[in-house]
């Protein structure tokens, strides 16, 4: 078997930044990995199709394999890389394909956000309290809509250990002047009471309706559940992950130890196990609204979305590599 082409130091820049969580969210990933796309096709010395088609794939490769539960990441890079399908054209034309897909896809990403923040907004009403979990740049869309429509909302902010991405949260909520209350993660039970809305977004959303989002999400929807809280997930189109219409299951990705104890004190502590999952899986019942672009959806009829916009058939050329 031949090497497979160096990347770009820009996708490998990139890859780095994901996998330490330097770019994070899935939305952002996507846009991050389209975009470290677009540098390997602009920047390409190939000197035929199928070389730069090979180098393409090969930095798809590694920007895949940066992290594996945020089905964003390979719908972008299947997006941008399904432009050069044929591969009939010389590199010149192939780049500019790819250099088009990049910005449309980027385009999209914008307007999809947009446009469900729009619609999740309406779930709202004057007074209301939302709580929130992580940091989702879907999620904060749906209130950022409906703070711009005059619509006064205030915000219990779970700060989401171990990287406390609730703080991220609770910073932007500040600048769309939202009041904010910052919580520990345990006490979302015993605030939830005093909310109106638990709103989170997705990393990937499987054709059962299943929702695969940070680590805390599926306990937080049980005691959303038992208060009689509604639960809505804020995710646009590319969070369907379109492995799951044939039987895949999302994998959850399990990060470094250090990030819930560092080495000194678990030494003290002596000889102990330590799990670090970084993703849980809400099942449907235990959701009450996908909130989408194209709509809010049930959680288990958005198997027809899914069908619609990825077909029964997906291609992952990188694995080729
Ligand atoms: C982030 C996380 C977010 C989703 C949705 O996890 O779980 O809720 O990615 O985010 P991590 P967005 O911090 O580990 O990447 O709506 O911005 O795509």
């Amino acid at each position: 078997m031949s090497t497979p082409p160096e990347p770009h130091p820009n996708v490998r820049e990139t890859a780095h930044r994901i996998a330490e969580m330097d770019v994070r969210g899935a939305a952002a990933i996507a846009d991050a990995a389209a975009a470290a796309l677009g540098v390997q096709a602009a920047e390409s010395d190939a000197d035929s199709s199928e070389a730069f088609q090979a180098a393409l794939h090969a930095a798809a490769r590694e920007l895949h394999d940066t992290r594996p539960t945020a089905v964003s990441l390979p719908n972008a890079l299947r997006y941008v890389l399904s432009g050069l399908d044929g591969g009939d054209g010389d590199v010149e034309a192939l780049r500019r394909t790819v250099e088009r897909r990049v910005a449309r896809f980027q385009a999209g990403l914008d307007a999809a956000q947009d446009r469900l923040g729009g619609i999740g907004a309406g779930r709202f009403t004057d007074g209301d309290v939302v709580m929130t979990h992580c940091h989702s740049t879907d999620a904060i869309a749906c209130i950022e809509h409906a703070v711009d429509s005059g619509v006064e909302l205030e915000a219990v902010v779970k700060e989401t250990r171990p990287r406390n991405q609730g703080h991220i949260t609770a910073g932007q909520l500040r600048e769309l002047g939202v009041p904010v209350t910052l919580i520990v993660d345990n006490a979302a039970h015993r605030l939830m009471n005093d909310v109106d809305h638990l709103l989170v977004g997705a990393d990937s959303i499987a054709a059962d309706g299943s929702v695969i989002n940070k680590i805390g999400t599926a306990g937080l929807a049980v005691s959303a559940r038992d208060r009689g809280v509604p639960i809505i997930v804020a995710a646009q189109s590319i969070k369907l992950d379109p492995r799951t219409l044939t039987g895949a299951a999302v994998t959850i990705e399990e990060r470094n130890p250090e990030e819930v104890i560092d080495a000194g004190t678990r030494a003290e502590i002596g000889e102990i196990g330590v799990a670090n999952p970084a993703f849980d899986v809400t099942p449907p019942r235990h959701v009450d609204a996908i909130v989408t672009e194209h709509g809010q959806f049930p959680p288990e009829s958005v198997v027809v979305l899914m069908r619609e916009l990825f077909g029964n058939g997906i291609s992952e050329p990188w694995e080729s590599v």
